[in-house]
């Protein structure tokens, strides 16, 4: 599916190397110069332009039907991509690729991607947390994540909020959230003050790093929240022997080897 380019606006347009969304010849949206200095400082960008919201709303209901399919209303289906591969031709697709290797380098490929939609009328929100506290002790923390959603996305209905990165950011200590189930992570040292709200509108995305804390508010509306996330990372699902881990692995056993040898 291919789209044709957004049009700048009036205010864009006096705006252009700030807001001015920049597409290639295929219609596929690429970062600014200005927009990949903001996602290396603070850890996330909020790009209310990826692609055309007609190709969100086919998307949207695409996965709805694997929810049906399911006798599913809400929760997590893993890789809609591998259900129908035509996800992997969209313009929303291909355009998330190219970012991927503006930030990673051109060796970016897709790792993973999931469905997320909350509850209509919810409790809960995601709490705070890393995705680096999923990832193994050696990894490099190097994916990034493509949080699109399926419709407007504000408060009310679970938008994504953000802390930007602290200089030198660090994992930092996390717990189960649902107490029974280990692989649900929160953190309590996210310093809430300095959240970042990310309202989108249906066709924009957030993009985050590993590194940095991110949350989603409680979806408080009648309907459910609908969400798709693509995940990137170098190596794509061979992250774990890209010569860049390989070689933060080696360094890490020979430190600990050394240290041990000094301690002897
Ligand atoms: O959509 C949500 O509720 C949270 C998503 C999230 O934390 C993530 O994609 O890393």
């Amino acid at each position: 599916m291919k789209n044709t380019p957004l049009e700048p606006c009036a205010t864009d347009s006096l705006l252009p190397s700030v807001v001015s969304p920049q597409f290639d010849k295929y219609g596929h949206r690429i970062l600014t110069m200005g927009e990949v200095t903001r996602f290396r400082k603070e850890g996330y960008l909020h790009v209310p332009t990826l692609t055309q919201p007609s190709e969100i709303a086919w998307i949207g209901n695409l996965i709805d039907q694997f929810y049906a399919h399911r006798g599913l209303a809400h929760g997590v289906i893993d890789q809609p991509t591998k259900l129908a591969s035509a996800l992997q031709s969209t313009c929303v697709y291909q355009s998330c690729l190219k970012v991927a290797r503006q930030l990673l380098g051109r060796m970016a490929m897709y790792g993973n991607d999931r469905a997320l939609y909350k509850e209509a009328y919810g409790n809960l929100g995601s709490p705070w947390h890393q995705d680096a506290s999923f990832h193994g002790r050696y990894s490099l923390h190097d994916s990034i994540v493509f949080w699109i959603p399926l419709h407007d996305v504000q408060t009310e209905n679970g938008c994504m909020q953000y802390i930007p990165l602290e200089r030198n950011q660090v994992v930092l200590p996390h717990r189960p959230f649902f107490p029974k189930d280990p692989s649900s992570l929160m953190t309590d040292h996210a310093e809430e003050f300095k959240a970042v709200n990310c309202p989108l509108p249906a066709g924009g995305a957030t993009i985050h790093g590993a590194l940095t804390l991110h949350c989603a508010h409680v979806n408080t509306v009648a309907s459910r929240r609908r969400v798709w996330t693509l995940t990137f990372r170098p190596w794509g699902r061979w992250n774990c022997i890209a010569p860049s881990r390989v070689f933060h692995v080696a360094r890490l056993i020979a430190g600990k080897m050394m240290s041990s040898a000094r301690r002897r």
